[in-house]
């Protein structure tokens, strides 16, 4: 027999799990939000959090609560959508957890488990934010933030990041390789693997940085080679896209979606941070890199793509917004999945086309207020004078 609430909750959730997905009346011309959030911690199948024997749980309670569904990695295989969302439980710890949709704006449910990685990391305390990409050399990889407990120094919350790395073929078994080791950076996050072979070797973007939270003398988003995956070890780290002094990139940047091919570069749908007396603020912005060296920035549009709107900003880290997938399908359709505020995930849905319109011919930022309203003065006379002709 099970608790007569068990029905109740069935069915609240089964009402979310099969609600259609409309787009809001947010504008820009370049994406659209949709209405509703496409993964929240309502989303998690009961069997996750509740003990569903009347005899050992006779109050229905949830015993194994999740406080959060985030950061999700994304990927499009034989026609369906997935999400490999970061899913955190109550007692703060992170995982990872596939959810499968038709049509990538609706209808996301898990699968019947979590995903339970190898166990290679006796420190490792925690995981989160998988990048998925689809290599050239066949397999899937997700590569994720390893994070430990720093012993080196006294002090309680001081941790240390890596990138970890497993490779898949189906989502289902995942294989675990070490994590990377970059020989000039202490602390890694936010590390993503280029889709291609680049000089015949594996190509990661990294994110240098000297401290757990603070990049230091970390000057942006990386760029390294390395031959051997099952032992990824990065030399030299090249420096792509840069932080900026007084800009959204001011605190620190990071890669996020596996770059998206097109025929003028790679785009690029990253994270800039800026620190504010209400804490660290992230936005999400773009940039393109060279087809032949995907090191070099080739675009930067100025400013940011998507920042966090209404309800959006409310959440456990409050005025975030954070992307590390995008699925780009044969129709043209770009979704960037987006979590809001350490919280949910949603989706803002665009075209190949108008992201390559927005990457390539958006003005760059002048980097000073006298020459940005300049640039906004320009703009304007030449809509004056056009709304003067239409008026004749
Ligand atoms: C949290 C991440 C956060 C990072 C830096 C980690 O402990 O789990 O969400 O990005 O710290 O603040
Ligand atoms: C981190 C990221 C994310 C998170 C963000 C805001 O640096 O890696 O996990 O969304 O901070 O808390």
């Amino acid at each position: 027999m099970l608790h007569e609430r068990y029905y109740v909750e069935k069915e609240k959730q089964e009402k979310l799990l099969s609600k259609k997905n409309v787009k809001s009346d947010f504008y820009n011309g370049t994406f659209d939000r949709y209405e509703n959030p496409v993964l929240t911690r309502e989303h998690i199948p009961l069997t996750w959090r509740y003990d569903l024997d009347i005899n050992t749980n006779p109050y229905f309670m949830e015993r194994l609560g999740i406080n959060a569904v985030m950061n999700s990695g994304a990927i499009e295989l034989n026609g369906k959508y997935y999400l490999v969302a970061r899913i955190e439980g109550n007692d703060r710890k992170s995982f990872f957890g596939v959810a499968e949709s038709d049509n990538g704006i609706d209808n996301f449910r898990f699968w019947d488990y979590p995903i339970l990685l190898e166990d290679i990391c006796p420190e490792e305390t925690n995981v989160y934010d998988m990048r998925l990409t689809k290599h050239e050399d066949g397999y899937i990889y997700g590569v994720f933030c390893s994070e430990s407990k720093d012993t080196s120094v006294n002090d309680l919350s001081a941790a240390v990041a890596a990138a970890g790395i497993v490779r898949t073929r189906d989502l289902k078994n995942w294989e675990r390789l070490p994590n990377l080791v970059t020989l000039h950076s202490p602390q890694q996050r936010n590390v993503v693997l280029h889709p291609e072979f680049v000089d015949g070797k594996y190509a990661f973007y990294t994110r240098p940085m000297d401290d757990f939270i603070e990049t230091g003398s970390g000057g942006g988003i990386g760029f390294g080679l390395c031959e051997d995956i099952t032992h990824a070890v990065i030399d030299e780290e090249k420096m792509t896209s840069l932080r900026k002094y007084h800009t959204i990139t001011e605190a620190k940047n990071g890669a996020g979606a596996t770059p998206i091919k097109t025929e003028k570069g790679w785009i690029h749908i990253a994270h800039g941070v800026r620190n504010t007396a209400a804490g660290l603020r992230y936005v999400i912005y773009a940039f393109a890199t060279d087809l032949k060296d995907p090191s070099k920035v080739i675009a930067e549009p100025s400013g940011l793509l998507i920042g966090p709107r209404g309800e959006e900003r409310v959440g456990d880290v409050c005025n975030v917004v954070f992307t590390n997938g995008a699925i780009a399908n044969e129709k043209g359709e770009v979704f960037i999945y987006y979590a809001s505020s350490d919280t949910r995930m949603h989706v803002a849905a665009t075209t190949m086309e108008k992201l390559m319109d927005y990457v390539f011919n958006t003005p760059q930022d002048p980097g000073r207020s006298v020459e940005c309203v300049a640039q906004r003065c320009d703009f304007i006379k030449k809509n004056l004078e056009i709304l003067e002709r239409e008026a004749k």
